[in-house]
């Protein structure tokens, strides 16, 4: 197999793409589609602090590396959750990320937030003082990251936090989103959510890029991650979606990114249309600050007095 470009041994066939790169031609490729897809939905700037969510795994690690890269002012944000569960999650994720700056980008800024460190109580012991997290945390899980992320750019000042939600994640979610008509979710997904009241700007670079890349990119440049899922991801819906995007894009490539990136390019130009669902009014906590729809007390607050 021949790189398209050089006509050197090529490492990865493209084949949505038509395209076979070699090692430095596919680092280029991928660097050259995470900077198409910033500038196309106007992400952020060189000029904007941006506060990258890692979690030891593929996809952060490599948005991380490839917006340095690139020239961005990237720092890394970490959350401790204390997830074990027999294979000390949480703790090999977090070493990863402190290797990934030590062995990759010594100059770069981790922020860490180890949450029983600080608040007292990691996920699943939350979890299991919370009624909607008994059994399943990842609704807990889910509402601490957001709030601890925003809090950390709000006070930092970050310009928006970018996530590493790659094409595969997005279609997973859109296939889920529309199978079952929920017109409001599929208003609201797109790659960039904008700033509003107190709430951070939310990016997604990647979502130009396959899993199978990202995990190709992060070999090549040699950053060790975490293979292992979070152990309560098992068994979780967009896996299984991802499964049957798969099959299909296996009988037919390129299909994944069509039905996402169609999805997207339809709605910019008005053929399709979801009416956005009225979002509730934000107003500040009045413990923390921060925003919320619900009483007086967000419900980052409120989980704290369950005991
Ligand atoms: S970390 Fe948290 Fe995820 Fe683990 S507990 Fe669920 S939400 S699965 S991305
Ligand atoms: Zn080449
Ligand atoms: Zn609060």
């Amino acid at each position: 197999m021949k790189c398209s470009k050089c006509g050197g041994p090529a490492v990865i066939n493209l084949r949505q793409h038509r395209l076979r790169l070699c090692e430095a031609h596919f680092l280029d490729w991928f660097a050259a589609t995470a900077q198409r897809a910033i500038e196309h939905y106007q992400m952020f700037t060189p000029d904007d602090r941006l506060l990258v969510a890692v979690s030891g795994g593929k996809d952060s690690l490599a948005l991380w590396d490839v917006l340095l890269w690139l020239g961005y002012q990237a720092e890394g944000m970490y959350i401790s959750l204390g997830i074990d569960e027999g294979i000390g999650y949480s703790a090999t994720s977090e070493a990863m990320c402190r290797k990934f700056v030590a062995e990759h980008h010594p100059g770069a800024v981790l922020h860490v937030v180890d949450l029983a460190a600080e608040y007292g109580r990691g996920i699943p012991e939350l979890a299991r003082s919370e009624r909607r997290g008994r059994g399943k945390p990842c609704a807990v899980c889910g509402l601490v990251k957001r709030h601890i992320m925003n809090r950390v750019a709000r006070d930092g000042g970050f310009a928006a936090i970018a996530t590493g939600h790659n094409l595969d994640d997005e279609a997973a979610v859109l296939m889920q989103n529309t199978l079952h008509w929920q017109a409001g979710y599929l208003a609201r997904q797109a790659p960039v959510l904008e700033e509003r009241e107190g709430l951070a700007r939310k990016v997604k670079p990647l979502v130009r890029c396959y899993e199978r890349e990202s995990a190709a990119y992060a070999l090549l440049r040699g950053i060790d991650y975490i293979y292992d899922e979070c152990p309560f991801a098992r068994g979780a819906t967009t896996n299984f979606y991802k499964e049957l995007l798969n099959d299909l894009e296996l009988r037919s490539p390129g299909a994944k990114q069509q039905f996402y990136l169609q999805f997207l390019r339809a709605r910019e130009a008005g053929q399709i249309c979801f009416k956005e669902v009225e979002q509730a009014d934000l107003h500040p906590c009045t413990r923390c600050g921060q925003p919320t729809t619900a009483g007086n007390v967000c419900a980052f607050c409120r989980l704290w007095e369950n005991r």
